[in-house]
């Protein structure tokens, strides 16, 4: 008898995997083959909601070591000298859905878990160390004009473009999303960063800002447009089988991670906001400081359980690190909780790949799929005379927090001294791009503002490229072979032969 017998979601073994059940060879099924039914019924239940953005992805498990010794910037325990800690790191594709291509150009995410001793920390970045906006009230706008129109549920050039050209603010992000690196070869050969500002606090109480910065120890390999094409056509996993084929080929990948950190008080004189997400600190005003080496060394054994349902959230701080003031960061620490509770469901944290290593010990209880309880002697209601766990101000140590005027305002980020929308994104474009990224650049840029089909919003765009570049703008115009009042000169040229 074999013991490798199929049973019922419920554990009875089962007598037959291949015919349902019914009266006589050619009569009706009855109710009472409940198997066909849960077969049927579990089919209809097997996706959760893909992410709203980041949908595609792929990640593994590593190691996180400290190597340096940054104690005096911040007492997290996880970035004390020589520690060690279990990481989980999902990349992903921003705009495209579950089936999209890996290769398509976009940001990509770079979301990485902590399981520290004291709680699970969450660093939920990007490859690219800024973003498109600076206020999360624009986000849903903004990825509603880079996903699909309403009406044919097709993606669409001008809709990007006008949100683009409406919004100065993304220049920067714009600029390194239609260079290089907004092609990766893979996600092993890419950067990460944390993006945001971050407050680092240290066991004497003080606050510094920081800035997380992954530098691949793989190097930086870049498609081209067309091999970016091609492969979108003939292997749409393309980063997610590399990733994978490299691990069990024991290649394992990391990146060291370093920091810029800026000391509390220089933020309100800064050349630049630096709580603003569209805005890099050079580093030459704050050069990067190493603090350890991740690693990645394992691949999922189930990807829906360990992949699709893991749940990053920047809420997830643990002591030592906490806020800053951009309020791109502010926004995020209640949407992906939110997003999480929604798509996999209240007790999402309880699931093994996002459970804690050490003890939650809270008043929380029940909820749909609630997996792990406390003991019945403990209390569900504080405060209690009965032994119930008690929040100690020790154990967690000095907190964040930064001064607030205190008047409520419906304003923009406050502008520094060098605070501008094109600034950066021109330095980008000159001193860090070479001769033949900026060739690419004005080929790529050329080609898709070539796609859009309103004169208005093309003339916006040349007029926001010229604002990053006067001679990329000139380039542009020519390439796009359009006068300045949007006549069309190749179109003219042809008339007159
Ligand atoms: Fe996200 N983002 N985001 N995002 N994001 C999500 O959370 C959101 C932003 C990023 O592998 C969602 O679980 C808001 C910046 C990554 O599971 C959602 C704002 C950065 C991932 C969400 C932003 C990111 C997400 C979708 C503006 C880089 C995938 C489903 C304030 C610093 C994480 C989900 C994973 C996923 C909200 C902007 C990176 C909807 C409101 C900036 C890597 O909650």
């Amino acid at each position: 008898m074999s013991t490798n017998f199929s049973t019922t979601q419920s554990g009875a073994p089962v007598v037959d995997d291949a015919n349902s059940a019914s009266l006589g060879r050619d009569g009706a099924i009855p109710l009472t083959d409940h198997y066909l039914i849960e077969k049927l019924a579990q089919f209809n239940r097997e996706r959760v909601p893909e992410r709203v953005v980041h949908a595609k992805g792929g990640g593994a498990f590593g190691v996180f070591e400290t190597t340096s010794d940054v104690s005096q910037y911040t007492r997290a325990s996880l970035f004390q000298p020589g520690a060690t800690t279990e990481t989980l790191l999902r990349f992903s594709s921003v705009a495209g859905e579950q089936g999209s291509p890996d290769t398509w150009r976009d940001p990509r995410g770079f979301a990485l878990k902590f399981y520290t001793d004291e709680g699970n920390y969450d660093l939920v970045g990007n490859n690219t160390p800024v973003f498109f906006i600076r206020d999360g009230i624009k986000f849903p706008d903004f990825i509603h004009s880079q996903k699909r129109l309403p009406g044919t549920n097709l993606r669409d050039p001008d809709m990007q473009w006008d949100f683009w050209t409406l919004s100065p603010e993304s220049a920067h992000q714009v600029t390194w999303l239609m260079g290089d690196r907004g092609l990766p070869n893979s996600w092993r050969t890419m950067n990460g960063y944390g993006s945001h500002t971050y407050m680092w606090i240290n066991e004497g109480g003080e606050k510094f800002w920081v800035k997380y910065h992954f530098k691949s120890n793989q190097g930086h390999e870049v498609l081209t447009g067309d091999q970016a094409e091609a492969l979108a056509g003939s292997d749409a996993d393309h980063h997610l089988r590399d990733l994978s084929e490299n691990i069990t080929a024991g290649n394992f990948p990391s990146w060291d991670l370093k920091v810029q950190v800026m000391p509390f008080d220089d933020a309100k004189d800064y050349r630049f906001n630096p709580f603003d997400l569209t805005k890099v600190w050079p580093q030459a005003d704050y050069p990067l400081i190493p603090v350890g080496k991740l690693t990645l060394n394992r691949n999922p054994e189930n990807y829906f359980a360990q992949i699709e349902q893991a749940t990053f959230a920047p809420s997830n701080f643990v002591p030592g690190i906490a806020a800053s003031p951009d309020r791109m960061l502010q926004a995020r620490i209640f949407s992906y909780a939110d997003a999480h509770r929604y798509r996999v469901g209240t007790n999402h944290a309880q699931l093994p790949v996002n459970a804690p290593k050490n003890e939650v010990r809270n008043y929380s209880k029940d909820g749909a799929a609630r997996y792990s309880f406390n003991s019945p002697s403990t209390p569900v209601y504080a405060p209690n005379s009965v032994g119930g766990p008690v929040a100690d101000p020790a154990q967690y140590g000095p907190h964040g927090g930064w001064e607030n005027d205190g008047d409520l305002v419906r304003a923009a980020h406050s502008l520094h001294a060098e605070d501008d929308d094109f600034g950066q994104a021109g330095t980008l474009y000159r001193d860090v791009f070479d001769d033949g990224e900026r060739a690419r650049f004005l080929d790529t840029i050329t080609g898709a503002v070539g796609g859009v089909t309103i004169d208005a919003i093309r003339e916006r765009a040349i007029a926001y490229w010229t604002s990053v570049d006067a001679e990329l703008g000139a380039k542009l115009r020519a390439a796009l072979g359009t006068d300045a009042n949007g006549g069309n000169t190749q179109a003219e040229a042809a008339n007159k032969l």
